[in-house]
């Protein structure tokens, strides 16, 4: 007869068994891991993006990529106002970093001696310690390794988080970015049919509080050590003194605005790691959008203005219709305007009258 210490026994001596059968798989996963072909990628500055597959050609790999932080004064408007700046690789906001669903994701983060805090990273895309924050905070002259699986798609915010108050401090000052994570047959429509880009652009939206001396002028300060009390004061107002597309007013304007021709279909991604904004194309539209940014949703269609809660990456799909220049703002009108969330589209091409005709030029009107 089985007595119960034998059956709890026997059942334990089972469970143990059961939990050694499945550890094998799972070690034998693990192992694999090393095992999968390793691309390192190059990253480029925003707004452009760095060559990637949008249908992933074989199976999941190991993507390498490299940040280097860069503590440096940035001019950040006309009137040469300068932010003592934190960076991931001098940029702001950082590069995007592009893999496909399944990819596993090998960062190296570097914090070079000629900084002066440290720093870390917290991926939105990542899942457990801090999204990889607890895993990588370096001190200058250090360098952490994180590697994560990319298992969700999308477009998401990775950015510094060092802890406390250094954590909005770090991400007003620059230090994030976006990564994305393209599904391994790429983005679809509602219905499931593929949807493909010809371009691709990445805006980062960052929120500035510059301090300002007792004339009102903005301040500047020796170092980012420096400039922390004063502008913590402006954080605390909620009150932004700059609100910039790609780390300054008029970064993607002029001969920086974004090229784009007729019939091209261009995937435009933008994050705010801290405030909610409101894309929109003047003249243009949000063909299909992922306000969510997170692509296994089925995108919005024919959008006029899309929301990108502060904290999130989203992408909008848009083909041109007719050529000209296009803003491309924060539709709070008074930051596009006045605080500098504005960037320009030059697109080239033919002018298409069905879509758009003056039937009758301005005149004066004539009484009667
Ligand atoms: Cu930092």
């Amino acid at each position: 007869m089985l007595t119960r210490r034998e059956a709890l026994l026997g059942a334990a001596t089972a469970t143990v068994a059961a939990a050694a059968v499945s550890a094998l798989p799972a070690m034998a996963a693990v192992e694999n891991v090393e095992d999968l072909p390793r691309e390192k990628v190059t990253l480029v500055p925003p707004p452009f993006v760095h060559a990637h597959e949008q249908v992933a050609s074989g199976g999941p790999k190991i993507k390498e990529f490299t940040l280097n932080i860069e503590e440096k004064p940035m001019v950040i408007d006309d009137e040469g106002t300068v932010l003592q700046a934190m960076t991931y690789n001098g940029s702001i906001p950082g590069p995007l970093m592009v893999v496909h669903e399944g990819d596993y994701v090998e960062l190296t983060l570097r914090n070079p001696d000629t900084n002066t805090l440290a720093h870390n990273i917290d991926f939105h895309a990542a899942t457990g310690a801090l999204g990889g924050a607890e895993l990588t905070l370096v001190n200058p002259g250090e360098e952490a390794m994180l590697r994560f699986k990319a298992t969700r798609p999308g477009v998401f915010v990775y950015h510094c988080a060092p802890g406390g108050p250094m954590i909005p401090w770090h991400v007003v000052c620059g230090m994030a970015g976006t990564i994305m994570v393209l599904p391994r047959d790429g983005l679809k429509d509602e219905n499931g049919k593929p949807l493909a880009y010809d371009r691709i652009y990445y805006v980062g939206e960052n929120d500035f509080y510059i301090p300002r001396d007792e004339n009102g002028n903005f301040r500047a300060y020796e170092s980012v050590g420096d400039s922390y009390d004063d502008m913590l004061q402006v954080m605390r107002t909620l009150t932004p003194t700059h609100v910039v597309f790609n780390g300054a007013k008029n970064a993607l304007t002029g001969d920086k605005a974004l090229p784009a021709k007729v019939g091209e279909r261009v995937l435009i991604v933008h994050s705010q790691a801290n405030r909610d904004t409101r894309p929109h194309l003047i003249g243009g539209h949000g063909d299909y959008v992922w306000e969510e940014g997170k692509f296994a949703n089925p995108p919005a269609k024919d959008l006029e203005t899309w929301f990108i809660r502060g904290g999130s990456a989203g992408a909008a799909l848009y083909t041109f219709l007719q050529p000209g220049i296009y803003a491309y703002v924060n539709h709070n009108l008074i930051e596009a305007v006045e605080l500098g969330a504005t960037a320009h589209f030059t697109v080239e091409g033919d002018w298409d009258d069905d879509l758009m005709k003056q039937v009758m030029p301005p005149r004066p009107i004539v009484a009667g």
